[in-house]
């Protein structure tokens, strides 16, 4: 079937509206960060640089490390930016873009996020590194998509929509275990709720109150009464691994999510020095993944 013009745009090169590429400027392996001046942060390691593009905010390099093929993309803030960043992303490896049509033949990204994250656990350090296993969407994005979750999953989410009282079911996914296992071995596990926000969708109040009070409370002691559930807890904040994970998930690309943690919501710290923490999570990620194939 053939995908309309205006459900699928291309500019008049030919390449896809927003991320402003051709299927020949990326690579299978994929980096994606938040802040588009954190992409020249990675590729300032790469041993050469095939491929800089920019449109608004998302920036692209793709370059050599070590002999491995690496693409980095800046998705900018929220879940509303990784719905075109990994739909694009998608179409320039699966869909047949002179055609209008899908491939047969599937093509499996390795899509890897290293971003900043603030933990809302005592026992989980500034500095430290986490890998997302389980994400949990307080966004709307998943309102709008068939996402099919495991029974784990739905148990987590309706338990959480329960213990905050919301009047919508938040989501919940598993990241790659594969990834987890090349990238984050060492890294400190954890389950991570994308808010779709900064401020009361994180529990921090300035000039506003919050509309759930007792927000960081609740995340913080949250667990299931479920036997196979026992010991899950929530861990840390951002604002787009949920999305990755269950756009990954929909669309058969493997995703993992990888964290610096800048902020410290128990014991209200901000690192002094968060590029560094940074620096070394980009440094540890192109080494580990240049000894993947
Ligand atoms: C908020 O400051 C931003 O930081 C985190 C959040 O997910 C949000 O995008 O990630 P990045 O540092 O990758 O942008
Ligand atoms: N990014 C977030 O979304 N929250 C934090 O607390 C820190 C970084």
């Amino acid at each position: 079937m053939r995908i309309p013009e205006s459900e699928l745009i291309l500019n008049p090169d030919g390449s896809v509206y927003h991320l402003n590429l051709l299927p020949e400027h990326i690579s299978d392996t994929i980096i994606t960060v938040g802040d588009p001046n954190r992409v020249a942060l990675v590729s300032q390691y790469f041993d050469s640089m095939e491929v800089q593009v920019q449109r608004r905010e998302f920036i692209t390099h793709t370059g050599y490390y070590k002999g491995k093929r690496i693409t980095v993309v800046s998705t900018g803030i929220g879940t509303g930016n990784i719905d075109i960043v990994l739909n694009e992303l998608d179409a320039l490896v699966n869909i047949d873009l002179v055609n209008r049509t899908v491939n047969e033949e599937k093509i499996h990204l390795h899509i890897i996020r290293i971003g900043t994250s603030g933990t809302i656990q005592e026992s989980i350090p500034l500095g430290s590194h986490l890998v997302t296993e389980y994400a949990i969407g307080l966004d709307s994005l998943m309102h709008f998509y068939p996402l099919v979750q495991t029974g784990y999953e739905t148990t987590i989410c309706e338990a959480l929509q329960q213990t905050l009282n919301l009047g919508f079911q938040p989501y919940c996914v598993r990241g790659s275990d594969i990834l987890r296992e090349q990238l984050g071995y060492d890294l400190v596990p954890g389950h991570t709720v994308t808010c779709p926000g900064f401020y009361a969708p994180q529990g921090r109040e300035l000039r506003l109150g919050l509309k759930i009070e007792n927000l960081m409370p609740l995340l913080q002691k949250f667990t299931v009464m479920e036997e196979n559930i026992d010991g899950f807890i929530l861990t840390n904040f951002e604002m787009e691994t949920a999305a990755l994970y269950a756009l990954g998930r929909m669309l058969e690309h493997e995703v993992i999510s990888l964290n610096a943690i800048v902020a410290n919501r128990f014991s209200y710290n901000f690192h002094p020095t968060t590029d560094q923490v940074i620096d070394d999570l980009i440094r540890k990620t192109l080494d580990r993944l240049a000894l993947t194939s």
